[in-house]
């Protein structure tokens, strides 16, 4: 039997045990928890025989996009899972034949075999492995939470940003899971410290993405099509974009971005590319209705991919870096991380045009820079009344119907109230006309999930304006959406610069189990959504400057 219960759409709120409602079979799930299994041995050896992780980057490199591919929606290809765990018990093997240690986890001594003894192999190592709830509950956390920042130090890393730091801890908390003798109260402490982690890496990537590609703009981004042959980018990945870019540059071949791809037009650096037309459609989830009439071929740089409903879409879909699904060809990079998009560009030549769904444009590029150039507007809407409060409603969409209780409450806020997103939580609001407040929009987009950061950046700035000790008496409203475990290392951050009574929805964690949501709730103030009326009224009355 398969168990995985890390994103919000598992079964019943509990846990796939058949198949993934994300739609991994049972197969890919154990492989999954093989691998990460074995990067648990990796961690073993690292940490047990002192090894230096700044002398190990190949290892770190490939560790982090293990933990990558590990990622709701990310990896549904089996064969190139048995092939990563294959790859990861060599090195692993290679690094202990350094090592000095006689004292191995099983995770750093076991061999692999054929597919039929992995799946076996993995059924004793998942999730149910640990028997107490509220330790598995924990311990799943912080590896969620690891996930999270895996994919984010991977963008960074693509842009030469790397941190031995954020590295070592990745290692140091894969050893921990398997360290029997750790208490709820240790992995308790854990868990904030997985969350300042989260914090330095979104700084990182914030650092890498700005230095390379300039501080967001306001942007405005256009959602209708041209009529050239096209091709559609997704997941988060900026430098897959910036080579996408440089090789279909008079080719004829317009690009557009879908998704979690969309706040790349807010960057200086893109916008000097006159092919790079728009945005396409919405959130990850509705690419099962928007692929068909986009007709052009479409590649996956992370997540959210979703298994194609026709033969005619799959045969469009192109993968790279931690993404895989089988049948679809995927695009490696080279020694030099230079990656050939030709067929990609090639097949797109031969295809039609976009069909139009939406015309017209949105609004984004409201990172830190660019809210701190509008701080004494927004200071004085704050000091003045005109703005009451901000809602932080950052996080991911999903297909869900709970959902639309986000549509709603966005539309049923009081006018003098500013959304602040991140993430594709974003498409449930971003098409609103909810107008603007002195020539602020209500919904200002800072960018991907990881810019969550800049949220973060803009409510320690609004702190030190307001001269308050303390975070929570701002005017600011956290009601995040999650979906897969980024939004774990976003909510882990999130409570590690002490922010509180954060509510998260559209249902809690079902890798909370009841004690440890007891724990989130007594110390956070974490709580679920309720209805939109009866929340909008509890946000409003904590108004801070009363
Ligand atoms: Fe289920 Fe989510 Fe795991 Fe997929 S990632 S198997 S939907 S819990
Ligand atoms: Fe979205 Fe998959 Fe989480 Fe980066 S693309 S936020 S769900």
């Amino acid at each position: 039997m398969m168990f995985c219960y890390q994103c919000q759409e598992t079964a019943k709120g509990t846990g796939c045990n058949v198949r993934g409602v994300c739609g991994k079979t049972e197969d890919v799930a154990k492989l999954q928890d093989l691998l990460i299994y074995t990067l648990k041995g990796i961690a073993d050896i690292i940490k047990k025989d002192k090894l230096d992780v700044k002398e190990l980057s190949e290892v770190n490199h490939k560790v982090i996009e293990s933990l990558f591919m590990t990622i709701t929606n990310v990896n549904f290809d089996s064969a190139a899972l048995e092939k990563k765990i294959d790859e990861m018990i060599s090195l692993r093997d290679s690094l202990k034949s350094k090592g000095t240690s006689e004292n191995y986890h099983d995770a750093a001594t076991f061999q692999a075999g054929s597919l039929e003894e992995k799946l076996k192999k993995a059924e004793g190592v998942g999730v149910l492995s640990t028997q107490d709830e509220d330790i598995r509950s924990l311990k799943e956390m912080n590896i969620y939470g690891l996930k999270g920042i895996a994919a984010y130090l991977h963008h960074a890393i693509n842009l030469n940003k790397d941190s031995d730091e954020i590295t070592d801890y990745i290692y140091d908390t894969l050893a921990a899971t398997l360290d029997d003798s750790l208490t709820v109260d240790d992995w308790v402490a854990r868990t904030l410290k997985t969350g300042q982690y989260g914090v330095s890496v979104m700084a990182l990537l914030d650092q890498a993405n700005t230095e390379r590609y300039g501080n967001p703009q306001i942007s405005e981004v256009n959602i209708g099509v041209r009529k050239n042959p096209a091709i559609l980018i997704s997941g988060h990945d900026l430098n897959d974009l910036e080579q996408l870019l440089e090789q279909t540059k008079d080719s004829g071949v317009d690009v557009y971005t879908h998704s979690e791809m969309l706040p790349a037009h807010y960057y200086p650096f893109f916008k000097k590319y006159p092919h790079f037309v728009g945005n396409y459609g919405n959130a990850w989830w509705k690419q099962l209705d928007e692929f068909p009439s986009f007709h052009g071929p479409i590649l996956f740089t992370t997540n959210c991919i979703v298994p194609p409903r026709s033969e005619e879409v799959k045969s469009r879909i192109f993968t790279t870096g931690a993404v895989g699904y089988p049948g679809c060809t995927h695009i490696t990079a080279d020694e030099n991380g230079k990656k050939d998009f030709s067929q990609v560009i090639e097949l797109a030549k031969t295809l039609d045009p976009p069909d139009e769904i939406e015309s017209g444009t949105i609004v984004g590029g409201f990172a830190h820079e660019q809210i701190f150039a509008l701080a004494d507007k927004i200071v004085n809407a704050v000091k003045s009344g005109a703005i009451k409060k901000f809602f932080v409603m950052a996080g991911c969409d999903g297909r869900m119907k709970s959902r639309e209780y986000y549509t709603e409450f966005a539309s049923n806020l009081p006018d003098d109230t500013v959304i602040l997103t991140a993430g594709c939580a974003k498409y449930r609001y971003n098409k609103l006309d909810l107008g603007d407040i002195g020539g602020i929009p209500r919904v200002l987009d800072a960018g991907q999930c990881n810019d969550s950061y800049s949220l973060a950046v803009t409510a320690l700035k609004l702190k030190e304006i307001f001269e308050l000790d303390d975070l929570n008496k701002l005017p600011i409203a956290f009601n995040i959406a999650w979906y897969e475990q980024k939004a774990v290392i976003v909510l882990l951050a999130l409570l590690y610069l002490g922010v509180k009574n954060i509510h998260l929805g559209p249902t809690l964690p079902g890798f909370l189990s009841p004690n440890v949501a007891k724990v989130l709730v007594e110390n956070f103030g974490i709580s679920g959504i309720g209805t939109v009326e009866d929340d909008i009224k509890l946000f409003m009355e904590n108004y801070f400057l009363k």
